[in-house]
C-alpha cells in the first residue's frame, strides 16, 4: 500500500491531495497528509511506527491513547485559567474505530492531529526558545502527573536506563563489526576510552531510585528541542509532540534530556564541533521555565539530582549513537555513513563540556 492509500483508511472527511514525507525523526517515518473537502482542508500526521525500535506498537498506541485523552481532559479544564492557549496531538481513529492501522507488510500506522500555525526548530534559536522548552515540558509534566502510572504500558523496556544501555554496549565492542570500526577510526577509539573512564558515574540516577530518593512518574521521554511547538503568532510555547515513549520514567531523564537538546547551540548533528558545548545563559532560562511549572512537584532529593541527570543523558545519548555506530546503525536511521559516530561524538563533546561547568550549573539550580 502506498502512504496516500494508507491516509485515507484514518476518518478525516475529504479526499487525500497529497502526502509530503517529513524527513524529521530518527525512528519513525513522518507524513503530512493533506485532505480536500468541496469546502475546506484538513492536514494530519501520518505516522509509521518503527517496528525495530518498538516490540509492541500496539502498547504505544494505547498509551498514546489514554494519556492524550487524559491530557485533553486537564487543558480543557484549565482553559480559562491559562495564560495561553496549550494544545496537544489526539489520536485520530481508523474508518472502522481503532487506534492503528496495519498495511498488508504488517506495518503500524497511526493518524495524529497536526498542531497547525506552530513551528519545531532542530536547534534552540536564543533564550527565549530555551526558557519555551522548560516551560512547556514542565507544564506536560504537571498536566500528566496525576495520571496512573501503573495504567501506562512499558512500551520500550530499558528506555533511559544508562547501565542497560552500557551492558549493550560491552556487547557490541566484543563483535568483529566494532573492532573493525575501533581500528579504523582514532575518533572512535577515542570516544570508547572516554566512555570507559567514566562507567562509575553511569548508575547514579538507577541508584537513587534503588535507595527510594527518586519515584517513577509518567514523563515524555523524548522532549528535545524539535519536540517542543513553538506558536508562529505568539513565538511561545503552544504544545509537546512525540508522545511515543510516554511510560513510567524519572522525571530526570526528561529534564536532562531536554537541557542537553535546547542548550546546544550547534544542535545534534553538528559537524563543527566548537559549536556544541552548554550555552549557560539558555540553561538559566530553561531551569527557570521549567521550574514555573514544575517547581511545585519537585521534592528535595529531586532537586539534587537534576545537575546529574543532564551530564548522564547527554552521556547516554552518546552512548546509545556511538554503539549504534559500532552496532552497524541497526537502531537511528541514517543519511550518510559514520552519522551515528558523528552524533555520538557531538553529545560526547557536549558532556564534556558539562563537566566543565559542573559549579557553575548548580549554582544555577540553587539559585533559581
Ligand atoms: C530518537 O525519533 P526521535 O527523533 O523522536 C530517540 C530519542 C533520542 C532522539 C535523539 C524512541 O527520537 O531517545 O533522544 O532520537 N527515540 C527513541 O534525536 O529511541
Ligand atoms: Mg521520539
Amino acid at each position: 500500500m502506498t502512504p496516500e492509500s494508507i491516509a485515507a483508511e484514518f476518518k478525516v472527511p475529504g479526499q487525500v491531495v497529497t502526502v509530503l514525507n517529513i524527513e524529521t525523526g530518527n525512528v519513525n517515518d513522518t507524513y503530512r497528509v493533506i485532505k480536500r473537502t468541496t469546502y475546506s482542508e484538513v492536514q494530519f500526521v501520518l505516522q509509521r511506527i518503527s517496528k525495530a525500535v518498538f516490540p509492541r506498537p500496539d502498547l504505544v498506541m494505547s498509551n498514546m491513547k489514554a494519556i492524550t485523552d487524559y491530557g485533553h481532559q486537564r487543558l480543557e479544564e484549565q482553559v480559562t485559567s491559562a495564560n495561553r492557549i496549550w494544545q496537544l496531538p489526539k489520536v485520530i481513529s481508523t474508518l472502522d474505530g481503532k487506534d492503528y492501522f496495519i498495511d498488508e507488510k504488517g506495518n503500524y500506522w497511526r493518524a495524529l492531529s497536526m498542531i497547525a500555525s506552530a513551528t519545531s526548530h532542530e536547534k534552540v534559536m536564543n533564550v527565549e526558545h530555551a526558557f519555551e522548552a522548560g516551560y512547556v515540558l514542565g507544564h506536560f509534566q504537571r498536566i500528566i502527573a496525576d495520571f496512573p502510572i501503573d495504567q501506562l504500558e512499558d512500551t520500550l523496556p530499558g528506555f533511559h536506563i544508562t547501565p542497560g544501555y552500557l551492558e549493550y554496549h560491552d556487547k557490541v565492542v566484543e563483535t568483529d563489526l566494532a573492532q573493525q570500526k575501533l581500528s579504523a577510526s582514532s575518533e572512535a577509539r577515542r570516544i570508547e576510552a572516554f566512555i570507559q573512564e567514566r562507567r562509575e558515574f553511569v548508575p547514579i540516577l538507577e541508584d537513587a531510585l534503588a535507595r527510594n530518593e527518586l519515584t517513577l512518574r509518567p514523563i515524555h521521554g523524548d522532549p528535545k528541542i524539535t519536540n517542543i511547538m513553538i506558536d508562529d503568532i505568539t513565538g511561545k510555547g503552544t504544545a509537546i509532540i512525540d508522545l511515543d515513549t510516554v511510560k513510567p520514567g524519572l522525571i530526570h531523564y526528561d529534564f536532562g534530556d531536554s537541557v542537553r537538546s535546547a542548550c546546544n547551540p550547534g544542535g545534534e548533528e553538528a559537524k563543527d564541533l566548537t559549536q556544541v558545548f552548554v550555552d549557560l545563559d539558555s540553561f538559566e532560562a530553561l531551569v527557570r521555565g521549567y521550574l514555573k511549572q514544575a517547581g511545585n512537584f519537585l521534592t528535595g532529593w529531586d532537586r539534587k539530582y537534576l545537575y546529574d541527570s543532564v551530564r548522564l543523558i547527554t552521556f547516554e545519548l552518546g552512548l546509545r549513537f556511538f554503539s549504534d555506530y559500532l552496532a552497524g546503525d541497526v537502531y537511528f536511521k541514517t543519511k550518510y555513513q559514520s552519522q551515528n559516530l558523528n552524533r555520538g561524538r557531538v553529545q560526547m563533546k557536549l558532556c564534556e563540556s558539562i563537566e566543565t561547568r559542573e559549579s557553575m550549573m548548580r549554582r544555577v539550580l540553587e539559585s533559581v
